[in-house]
């Protein structure tokens, strides 16, 4: 390669063919090692393990890290203090919006609906809305925002989680990284996380406009949570737990963002 003798020769004195022979050759090697590294990179991805079954659209493990990394960036920047802004009660919407009800349009059997929460001892605890009334209640009056592209200034009250929390001694529970809400007859279920649920503005809320949720918006209890999408807010709460892993989520199953935060 270093020699000084053919350095010295033009350029010319190559022969044209040769020339060309060399160029094909590099550019051929060039091409092999992109395009196998290509297939390595692809094939490793493909490879992959898969995401909880149903969840996030089953996207590969090295795609859902990045996801994550996007959504710890963004728990951060909206740290669990951060609050969302409120509106005076004369702001509040009298016609409040409805949206869709899976899971929450049939009859409901008010007399025998009890909140279940499924503690890590395996305790199950049956909680009637008369208790859950007896707890501070409070009031929050704020933009509910639906991925559809509509938002509302809305009036709800109830029980704060984090207060709820208190209430029943679910600190272990709180030490794990998801909550999962089902409806009673689990046709409509949300996952959330931590963080987001323990935010002092998320409420089990049970009265609407100083009254009783009606049916179409989730009674008897409903979580409304400020920080994420309409989505989230699932209607008619049946059952909550606890977990390390993602909760299933009905939305998320159908390629909406699994976080959906605001
Ligand atoms: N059980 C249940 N909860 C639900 C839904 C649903 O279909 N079923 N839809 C969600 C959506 S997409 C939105 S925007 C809000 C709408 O609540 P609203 O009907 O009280 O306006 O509820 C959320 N909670
Ligand atoms: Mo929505």
């Amino acid at each position: 390669m270093n020699n000084p003798e053919e350095d010295k020769k033009p350029k010319a004195e190559v022969p044209v063919q040769k020339q060309i022979n060399r160029r094909n050759f590099i550019s051929f090697t060039t091409f092999t090692v992109l395009g196998v590294a290509a297939y390595g990179g692809w094939r490793k991805l493909y490879t992959s393990p898969i995401e909880t079954l149903g969840i996030t659209g089953e996207a590969h493990k090295p795609l859902r890290r990045a996801l994550n990394k996007s959504e710890l960036f963004f728990r951060n920047f909206f740290s669990n203090n951060h609050l969302v802004k409120t509106y005076p009660k004369s702001m509040a919407a009298k016609v409040v919006r409805k949206n869709t009800s899976i899971g929450a349009d049939s009859r409901l059997d008010a007399a025998n609906w009890r909140l279940k929460v499924k503690k890590l001892s395996g305790e199950v605890l049956s909680i009637s809305i008369d208790e859950i009334k007896a707890l501070t209640k409070t009031d929050l009056v704020f933009d509910f925002k639906c991925v559809e592209g509509w938002d509302q200034i809305q009036h709800w009250g109830g029980v704060r989680f984090v207060d709820f929390i208190e209430h029943f001694g679910l600190h272990p529970e709180t030490k794990l990284d998801y909550v999962g809400m089902e409806t009673p007859d689990k046709g409509y279920y949300v996952g959330l996380d931590m963080a987001s649920a323990m935010h002092p503005q998320t409420l089990l809320a049970y009265e609407m406009n100083d009254q009783p949720i009606p049916v179409p918006h989730g009674a008897p209890l409903r979580l409304i949570i400020p920080v994420k999408y309409g989505i989230k807010n699932l209607k008619r709460i049946g059952t909550i737990s606890f977990s390390n892993r993602r909760p299933h989520d009905y939305w998320a199953e159908q390629g909406y963002d699994y976080y959906s935060g605001l």
